[in-house]
């Protein structure tokens, strides 16, 4: 099993398994899943964590597709972060893909190259499984654009995308700091400021998903981290924070979820390091089902193994 730990020749891609249980993905790690929904399948975004387990190694992104949630099929790598010639080439970090008019938009973050810290960019494909190009040739998002509300180097990172029945499309993402803008209809540019979201103890791992008439932001809070949410009548806020929603997983210092409806349940998707050998820095992808109570708010995610 190590052997295959250490890296799956791609020409042997893609090729179904069953999944038997959390960790879904046993191969190789997984880290940062993103989920998207689009005719009939599950699509998970994701990393690969591949270095030495003390530090994050992550040349490239991977995306798994499934119909039922057990029989999934690992699609050849769709993206690396070298494909972007602006960033440094080890830091496939957060991602998420979304669909518009038949194209998939990839938002990722990775060390820009220029030496100024986290970037944002966005690849583009016709197909959910790639491959995907840069869409710009440039970052989308770079740390002088949000010096105003800290100086870190790391808070452009861990982009997610939402985009409203209207169409006008919005991008959150942050560390520390969370930040929103909106995208022009080519979901390749920003539309206007940029403008800081307040959140209680906002670490990073923005998502945004939308039940009935409320907005949900679910984040990483804490250090370690858990999982909080906060709820919104507005995309554009402001949010109520709510709570917990999950708690520290398993043998892992972050806590990146996404969640989406799939065939009429809910479902929390997220990584801990629960694989053989695994930790913070060789995580797993796991999914388990969120419930809601009758006021709309959220029940705890019950992590299992099954
Ligand atoms: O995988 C690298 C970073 O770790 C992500 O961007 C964060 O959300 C955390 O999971």
């Amino acid at each position: 099993a190590l052997a295959v730990l250490t890296g799956r020749a791609q020409d042997s891609l893609p090729r179904t398994f069953e999944a038997k249980g959390n960790p879904i993905f046993t191969d190789k790690f997984s880290a940062d899943p993103a989920a998207l929904v689009h005719e009939g399948k599950m699509y998970i975004y994701c990393g690969e964590d591949n270095g030495d387990g003390k530090w994050y190694n992550m040349p490239n992104w991977q995306v798994y597709s499934t119909e039922d949630l057990k029989t999934w099929t690992e699609h050849p790598v769709p993206l690396k972060v070298n494909t972007f010639e602006w960033t440094k080439h080890n830091s496939s970090w957060a991602s998420q893909v979304i669909e518009r008019d038949g194209k998939f938009y990839w938002y990722i973050s990775a060390e820009h190259a220029n030496g100024t810290g986290k970037a944002i960019g966005v690849a583009v494909s016709d197909s959910p499984t790639g491959p995907f190009v840069d869409a710009r040739g440039s970052a989308l998002i770079t740390n002088d654009m949000t010096t105003e509300y800290t100086d870190i180097s790391w808070d452009d990172i861990d982009p997610t995308v939402w985009i409203e029945e209207s169409g006008q499309a919005y991008l959150f993402w942050g560390n520390t700091q969370c930040y929103y803008a909106k995208l022009k209809d080519n979901m390749t540019e920003l539309d206007g400021e940029i403008m800081p979201v307040e959140l209680p103890d906002f670490t990073e791992a923005p998502w945004i998903h939308k039940k009935g008439d409320w907005y949900y932001l679910s984040y990483a809070t804490g250090w370690p981290e858990k999982t909080a949410y906060a709820m919104s009548k507005s995309i554009e806020g402001p949010w109520e924070y709510k709570g917990i929603l999950n708690e520290l997983a398993g043998n892992c210092n972050t806590n990146h979820q996404s969640i989406v409806k799939f065939k009429g349940k809910w479902y929390f998707v997220y990584h801990n390091g629960g694989l053989f050998k695994g930790g913070s820095y060789l995580r797993s992808v796991c999914i388990d089902e969120l419930y809601y109570n009758k006021d709309q708010s959220l029940k705890r995610v019950q992590m299992t193994t099954e």
